[in-house]
């Protein structure tokens, strides 16, 4: 049995500030196996280093692990302070002032480039992927001694459902995001099969989704709502609509339990229809989240989207009709874009009518992505181009500013049309000062002709 303290290093709060899962299942995973843990969070505690020093302190560690979810805000409109590592590495340090004991690092935003940021923060070993088995496998390892690499893959072997843990909440914490942000996060899967361009979500959970048992998520839901009152649920799977649809099999267990949780997720625009949408209304969906991430077919097609616009928009419909308010989430500027196919694409987001469009300029290219191998082809970076620091490709065939002008003018007016990315902070920071709690996009549609949406102004 060890002691291990863990350290959630994020301090990003927008969209609103996000419940550390990642330390909560590592928890969850030293817990189980007899070690004892205690949870930190950097941010909850108010951003406080001496609050950190001291616990750390008293609390003696023979390791530290650190999750490190962020690496950035993949908005090319992002500032200096939206660049997070500094904050890692920060606090790697700090730790290493306290203790000398071993500290391991893992994450989602780690696990996209483990070598450099090991190298940057100055950590001893790393995870990548999953982290579950791997960590306690690494803890136990170097307890006795054995040598170990500096970075364990933690997606050798994706874990089974048995092996998923659930994670492992604190009152404090619970209370602490449900009065910043109003929404706790709960995997009900892992891994995506799609190989979208700009994406690392693969490299993150593996091409396979496994999806845990419809009863274990409901358990935990209901221990959240039970104990602690939790209402306000984000299923954070990478996509929710599994093609099995597994997420139906959830949908109908919720309904059978009978809950008071309403709850979103992240779809795929595709095989999406009234009837499915009106039963996980009926399970508490009160909105959906769209990664259509492009706007024309040219660009679907070159992020290998594998969906057309047309059926983007049919799913959007779907839930409009249902009255369940959604958002597509839409970059410009990527692959094969030309101003032509912006215009389409602008004249396609008119179309969605009274979704909300959160639109963005230019992608983040990260290492073994399509887009970073196509960005090198067209010679914007080399192989050798370091990535810590934020770079976006932008299609060679468009001129930023210009797209971004005309992206401006055609939302110009409307309130669920939100560019550039810093606008829609502003408009949810007014939400939240009004007082309202949740994802608050949703609050900038309205169904009734007698109730108006929240007008936050454009
Ligand atoms: C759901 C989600 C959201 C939801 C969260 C909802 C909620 N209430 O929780 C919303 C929409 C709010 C969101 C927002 C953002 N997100 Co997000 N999000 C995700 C997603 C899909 C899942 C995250 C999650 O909770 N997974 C479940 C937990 C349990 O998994 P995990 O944290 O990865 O932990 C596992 C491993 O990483 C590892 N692990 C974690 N910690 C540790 C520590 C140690 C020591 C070890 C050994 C292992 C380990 O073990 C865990 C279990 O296997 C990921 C992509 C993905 N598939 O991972 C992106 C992701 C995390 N998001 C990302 C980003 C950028 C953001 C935003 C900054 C975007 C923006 N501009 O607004 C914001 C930041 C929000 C914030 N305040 O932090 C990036 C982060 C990487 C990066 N590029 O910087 C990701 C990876 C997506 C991407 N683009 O690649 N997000």
């Amino acid at each position: 049995m060890n002691r291990i303290f863990i350290l959630s290093v994020n301090t990003a709060t927008e969209p609103y500030p996000v419940y550390p899962l990642g330390m909560a299942v590592i928890a969850a995973a030293l817990i189980r196996r007899g070690h004892e843990v205690r949870q930190f969070d950097f941010l909850a505690a108010g951003c406080s280093r001496d609050a950190l020093r001291q616990d750390l302190a008293e609390f003696t560690p023979d390791y530290v692990c650190v999750s490190l979810r962020n690496i950035d805000t993949v908005d090319s409109f992002a500032t200096e302070k939206d660049w997070y590592l500094s904050v890692a590495k920060e606090l790697i340090e700090l730790a290493r002032g306290v203790t000398a004991v071993p500290i391991i690092v893992g994450g989602s935003g780690f696990s996209i480039m483990p070598e450099e940021i090991l190298d940057f923060t100055g950590a001893d070993y790393g995870v990548v992927g999953e982290g579950e088995v791997a960590v306690c496998e690494l803890v136990a390892a170097l307890t006795d001694h054995i040598p170990m690499s500096r970075i364990i893959d933690g997606n050798r072997a994706p874990l089974s459902d048995m092996q998923m843990s659930a994670p492992h909440f604190e009152q404090g914490l619970l209370e602490y995001y449900t009065a910043q942000g109003g929404i706790i996060g709960m995997p009900t899967k892992r891994g995506c099969p799609y190989i979208c361009g700009y994406c690392t979500y693969p490299a993150l959970e593996g091409r396979r989704f496994r999806a845990m048992m419809p009863e274990e998520v409901v358990d935990n839901l209901e221990r959240l709502w039970l104990d602690n009152g939790i209402d306000s649920i984000f299923f954070t799977d990478s996509i929710f609509n599994d093609p099995a649809d597994n997420y139906l099999q959830l949908a109908e267990e919720l309904l059978r339990r009978n809950l008071p949780i309403k709850w979103s997720a992240f779809f795929r625009p595709q095989g999406i229809n009234r009837e499915k949408i009106a039963l996980l209304k009926q399970s508490g969906l009160y909105a959906v989240e769209f990664g259509t991430d492009a706007a024309s077919d040219t660009a679907l097609r070159a992020l290998k989207k594998r969906f057309s616009f047309a059926e983007a928009l049919e799913a959007s419909e779907a839930c409009l009709a249902e009255q369940v308010p959604c958002a597509h989430f839409v970059i410009f500027g990527g692959p094969d874009e030309t101003s032509a196919t912006v215009e389409e694409g602008l004249r396609n987001m008119e179309q969605l009518g009274r979704a909300v469009v959160f639109a963005f300029s230019g992608i983040r290219i990260l290492p073994h992505t399509d887009i970073h191998a196509r960005a090198v082809r067209e010679g914007s970076i080399s192989v050798k181009t370091a990535l810590l620091k934020p770079l976006y490709y932008f299609s060679p065939q468009i001129d930023p500013e210009e797209m971004n002008a005309a992206i401006t003018k055609s939302f110009h007016g409307q309130s669920n049309r939100i560019f550039p990315p810093p606008a829609g902070r502003e408009k949810m920071a007014i939400l939240r000062r009004l007082g309202l709690r949740g994802i608050l996009w949703d609050k900038l549609i309205s169904f009734s002709s007698k109730t108006e949406c929240v007008d936050v102004g454009v």
